[in-house]
């Protein structure tokens, strides 16, 4: 009798194992999937510009329109991000601070930081 329930114990456990691999197996390849999509879909939306020793990187970037521009400021002095043509304007950014602007029309948007105007960037979205 003893040997039995030990016997029917490891066939239990075996059956949770498989059950757990089944599982996994499954759901292994729609997580991954979703990952995929979720990884894709952020780099179709948005594209970051760092802020860095008083440069913007890269310092000119051409996106299609409906994207997401994000400035990063990885300086430890803040910067703003100002459009030449007033179409956007960020507040003062500290270390690691970051400003985002969604382009809706196509064009070229030049812009400055109003604190040292010699860093400049351009954004062509086409
Ligand atoms: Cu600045």
């Amino acid at each position: 009798m003893r040997i039995l329930i030990t016997h029917f114990r490891s066939l239990a456990t075996r059956f949770a194992i498989s059950r757990a691999v089944i599982v996994a197996v499954l759901l292994g390849p729609v997580v991954g999937a979703m990952l995929a999509f979720g990884s894709v879909a952020a780099q179709d939306a948005t594209d970051v510009i760092t802020i860095d020793n008083f440069a913007f990187t890269p310092p000119e970037l051409t996106v299609v329109v409906g994207t997401t521009v994000k400035w990063v400021n990885h300086d430890d002095i803040p910067h703003l991000v100002v459009n030449k043509d007033k179409a956007f304007r960020s507040k003062a950014l500290d270390t690691d601070d970051w400003f985002s602007y969604t382009f809706a029309s196509a064009g070229t948007f030049d812009y400055f930081c109003a604190l040292h105007p010699h860093m400049v960037g351009k954004v062509i979205v086409k």
